[in-house]
């Protein structure tokens, strides 16, 4: 048995000491969770305003989602795909039939959805496209993320991601976000295979394009044979809402990159989805993952996803996004902090007044913590603000009235 830590500063210096030092994070340490709410090793109380990134749509330790678990892990957890096993079939159907795919590849994380969408976006282009041998290339928008590999920070333009981890990956080409002539400049290349975007970027500070961009993209990739390839890591399995953020302009991405929510939190479960075209043009031996596909992740994926419907936690996202973000409008009247709110469904980001840029975002996440309730801020100014879909109205307007409380006392 694990050596039990009895406090929040020992288990911070433990990490401190023992853990590269490769995250800064808000001074809290959780030890229990249970829907929307976390407890820490002292047994305070919190909101959970960020659900690990969006992982915990689902809420924390859902009950239907641990039943798959803990049945299917006293069974069977992992086979490698080197044989077949009795439940990745029944998945395989169960999500494309979900999502309207003809198939799916199971990875673990996301940014392994990532590398493996491009993956087979490349054999796509030689081998359908007859795009030169080692000339095709992938297309990406300024601000985006989708991980931690080196193809990942080779697409970014953040210097904190991809700063001192070269040399990078060639082939991939930035443009700006939202920015509809750019994309149509850049699809002049005949080299182009596809075109990778977030439909609502959230590392970047959920900044959502105009409406109709998704779209529009859409169709030019189609005049110009060329694959669009959704990241919906983070903003899939009904954060923003709708089941797909791209479902709000009636988008069906070539490529469908889904990870996070999959599990609902429980175990790192990524697939991407695409027709049979594009899939099929990879072929055994090609791609993989020893536990991509196992049987206990996919046991998970099931239930995560069908607790999504049956609790219709899509249909609150949409309707609980629209109280939140008229809340933040009211506390901007009333607040100089608080310059902006932007988002969907549940998928929001809240701007602080503070040029130049300094701690108070930081400060404010802190101020939060001690008032119960955890988020953390991205780019300095920005606070994102995404609980888990299973929050009532009752808990909304509570947390809301934290939020208003924290601000107007900072100032
Ligand atoms: C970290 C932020 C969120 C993602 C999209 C793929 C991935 C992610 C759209 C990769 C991951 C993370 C990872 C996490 C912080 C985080 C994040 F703060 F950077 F901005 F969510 F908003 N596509 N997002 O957002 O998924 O491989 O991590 O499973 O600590 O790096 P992954």
């Amino acid at each position: 048995m694990i050596n039990r830590i009895s406090s929040s500063k020992e288990a911070i210096q433990l990490e401190d000491k023992y853990g590269a030092h490769n995250y800064h994070p808000i001074p809290v340490v959780i030890a229990k969770g249970s829907g929307v709410k976390v407890w820490d090793i002292e047994g305070k109380e919190y909101y959970d305003f960020l659900s690990a990134y969006s992982a915990v749509n689902q809420g924390h330790c859902h009950p239907r989602i641990l039943e798959s678990l803990t049945e299917q892990a006293a069974k069977l957890t992992l086979t490698s795909r080197a044989f077949y096993n009795d439940v990745l079939g029944t998945y395989e159907k169960f999500i494309t039939e979900y999502f309207g795919y003809d198939k799916v590849l199971p990875m673990n994380t996301g940014v392994e959805g990532g590398e493996t969408a491009i993956k087979l976006c490349r054999k796509w282009a030689y081998q359908v496209k007859k795009v030169p041998e080692n000339s095709a290339k992938i297309l990406f928008a300024n601000g985006n993320f989708w991980g931690r590999t080196l193809a990942a920070v080779s697409s970014s333009d953040d210097p904190e991601s991809y700063g001192e981890y070269g040399p990078y990956m060639p082939g991939f080409s930035l443009i700006p976000y939202n920015n509809l002539d750019a994309l149509e400049k850049a699809l002049q290349d005949k080299n182009v295979a596809g075109f990778m975007v977030e439909p609502i970027q959230g590392e970047a500070g959920v900044v959502v394009p105009d409406e109709g961009f998704l779209k529009k993209a859409y169709e030019l990739c189609k005049k110009h044979n060329v694959l669009f390839i959704a990241d919906e890591v983070q903003t899939g399995i009904g954060r923003t809402g709708k089941l797909l953020a791209c479902d709000y302009e009636g988008v069906k991405p070539d490529i469908l990159i889904l990870g996070k929510a999959l599990s609902g939190g429980v175990l790192p479960v990524s697939a991407i989805l695409a027709r049979d075209e594009i899939m099929l043009t990879v072929k055994p031996g090609q791609h993989g993952s020893t536990y991509g596909g196992n049987p206990l992740a996919c046991s998970v994926a099931m239930a995560a996803l069908q607790v999504l419907k049956d609790e219709k936690m899509t249909e609150n996202a949409m309707k609980l996004g629209l109280v939140f973000r008229q809340r933040m409008e009211d506390l901007i009247k009333k607040s100089n902090l608080v310059i902006k709110v932007r988002g969907k469904g549940l998928l929001n980001a809240i701007i602080i007044n503070d040029t130049p840029i300094s701690k108070t975002a930081w400060n404010i996440c802190v101020q939060l913590k001690e008032n119960g309730l955890l988020a953390k801020p991205t780019h300095g100014n920005i606070i994102r603000f995404a609980p888990p879909l299973v929050i009532t109205e009752e808990q909304l307007h509570e947390c809301c009235d934290i939020i208003e409380k924290t601000i107007l006392n900072y100032e």
